[in-house]
């Protein structure tokens, strides 16, 4: 199955990405994980998108687009996939499922997840990971978390549009609750999609 993982940063699209994978063995890609790998291995790529990530912006449509293809392309997303962070502007979602029905198999994404959770739920996760792991993430300030969530509502909440209109599957789940909870919810729910399709 592919599977698109939405939400706000710090409602925990990662944390339940690693459930999934887990559970029906689909390998997880993060935009943000890949692009924070390039900053830390000193690429010519992750030069170029620190200032961007350290400011809450978003890296270029034809940067993230490039980096999936080519991830999506390898042998282990032939039978499914979680996408978590990606896409995050109508570009990148239009660009996704303009590879993926090139690619044959079964055409576009399946479905979406949408996880939800109020700011200060999130705005506290930021701040409690930023306390656990000494800041290691540039990003993860009170400052530049305003700036995520802004952009968050300017460029990556029209995504919900793209998918609402495409008529993809899209399941709501609140995130307020324990981690344990959330996933049990995503799995009930996609295990019936499975059973169905
Ligand atoms: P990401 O790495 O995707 O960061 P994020 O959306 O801000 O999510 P984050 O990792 O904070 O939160 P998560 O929900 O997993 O992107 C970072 C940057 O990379 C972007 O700002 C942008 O610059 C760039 N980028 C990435 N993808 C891009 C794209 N497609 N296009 C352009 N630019 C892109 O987890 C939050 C925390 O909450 C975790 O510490 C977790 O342990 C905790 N948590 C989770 N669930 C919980 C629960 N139920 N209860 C308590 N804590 C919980």
């Amino acid at each position: 199955m592919k599977v698109i993982l939405f939400g706000p940063p710090g409602v925990g699209k990662g944390t339940q990405g690693l459930w999934l994978q887990e559970r029906y063995g689909w390998p997880v890609l993060s935009t943000g994980d890949m692009l924070r790998g390039a900053v830390e291995e000193g690429t010519e790529l992750g030069l170029r998108v620190k200032p961007l990530m350290d400011g809450g912006q978003l890296v270029s449509d034809e940067i993230v687009l490039g980096i999936i293809e080519e991830r999506l392309g390898r042998e282990d997303c032939r039978d499914g996939f979680v996408l978590d962070g990606f896409p995050r502007s109508v570009g990148q979602a239009e660009g996704l499922e303009r590879i993926l029905e090139a690619g044959g198999g079964s055409g576009g994404s399946d479905c979406l997840i949408v996880l939800e959770a109020g700011e200060e739920v999130l705005k506290g996760r930021i701040r409690f990971r930023s306390e656990e792991t000494g800041g290691a993430r540039s990003d993860d300030t009170d400052e530049v978390m305003r700036e995520r969530l802004e952009v968050y509502a300017r460029h990556t909440l029209p995504v919900l549009d793209f998918y609402e209109k495409r008529g993809t599957d899209i399941k709501r789940v609140e995130c307020g609750g324990s981690v344990e909870s959330i996933a049990e919810e995503i799995c009930t729910w996609l295990d019936k999609k499975k059973g169905v399709g």
